[in-house]
């Protein structure tokens, strides 16, 4: 039997957390921001039905899991109301989810996560990593669900002030093992951990790169690892223009690619991107490369 196109005897999966989608490649992990605010891809949906149809696509175009959130993480952002955010994602992850698709709700409130997975959402992904509401990490670990854990300093108002690292990797790593120590202690089972190390999330420009060169230390944890580079500012930063400046966001889509293939060669379990079809090719070019 010849095999499936993108599936050999050789491809090894990569174990996931209980009830995600497994794959012999990096998965690929689609934004649906629903916010009028965020940096890279809001205010493009006038309704939930819009938001829900541009999921579908994402899904069409190989996104193993749909991201959605309802409020902004963007540097500087101010924070919306809890019932603001789930009048924002509830509708699309039920719609997301009664199609069958796997989704991820992307929120620091233990009430809007709770609500979201009675809606039929199988990850909550919190980029404080259980630090914002202190009803998170208990709710996640009664509930027994699979769990982003991402690297956090501090709400985007002031995170900038708290990019202060002598070792940006070993501070990032031994932050994220200390909450993984209080989640545990919480009750969560310990496979259904992911890690993220928050890259642009009290970071400057700068500091995302060893982040980055040193991912294969926070794989080395045993978790896995989430990598969210997409439209990230110290990508403009990459390819500034000498004399029209930053490159726009929505124009760093090749360089977040590469940041796929590279991230997947370096063991990471996936990758939160906008654009999902050339992800899922570098995800799926660096799973062949790496089997030879
Ligand atoms: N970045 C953003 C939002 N959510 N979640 C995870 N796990 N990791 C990230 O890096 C991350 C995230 C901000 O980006 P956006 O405004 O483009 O969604």
């Amino acid at each position: 039997m010849p095999p499936a196109p993108h599936h050999t005897t050789r491809d090894r999966m990569r174990p996931s957390p209980p009830g995600l989608p497994v794959r012999a490649r990096c998965l690929v992990m689609g934004v649906l921001n629903v916010t009028p605010d965020s940096f890279s891809d809001g205010g493009s949906f006038q309704n939930a039905d819009q938001a829900v149809a541009y999921g579908l696509d994402l899904a069409r175009q190989g996104a193993d899991i749909l991201d959605v959130g309802g409020e902004s993480t963007r540097p500087g952002a101010s924070r919306v109301g809890a019932d603001e955010e789930l009048r924002r994602v509830l509708p699309v992850v039920r719609g997301l989810a009664e199609a069958g698709l796997s989704v991820s709700v992307d929120t620091m409130r233990a009430r809007v996560a709770e609500q979201a997975l009675d809606a039929g959402a199988v990850l909550v992904n919190d980029v404080s990593g259980g630090l914002a509401d202190p009803a998170m990490v208990p709710l996640v670990a009664e509930r027994a669900v699979p769990y982003v854990l991402m690297h956090w300093r501090g709400q985007s108002e002031r995170m900038y002030q708290r990019s202060q690292y002598t070792d940006v990797v070993t501070e990032v790593r031994d932050e994220l093992l200390a909450r993984v120590d209080a989640v545990l202690a919480a009750g969560l089972p310990a496979d259904r951990l992911v890690l993220d190390p928050g890259l642009g999330f009290a970071k400057r420009s700068e500091q995302n790169w060893p982040l980055l060169r040193g991912l294969p230390a926070l794989v080395e944890a045993g978790f896995p690892v989430l990598v969210g580079a997409s439209r990230k500012s110290f990508l403009s930063h990459l390819l500034a223009d000498p004399d029209t400046g930053p490159r726009p966001f929505t124009e760093c889509d090749d360089a977040t690619t590469a940041i796929t293939a590279l991230a997947a060669q370096a063991g990471a379990w996936g990758v939160r991107v906008h654009r999902v079809r050339p992800s899922v090719d570098a995800a799926l070019t660096a799973a062949r490369w790496g089997n030879g």
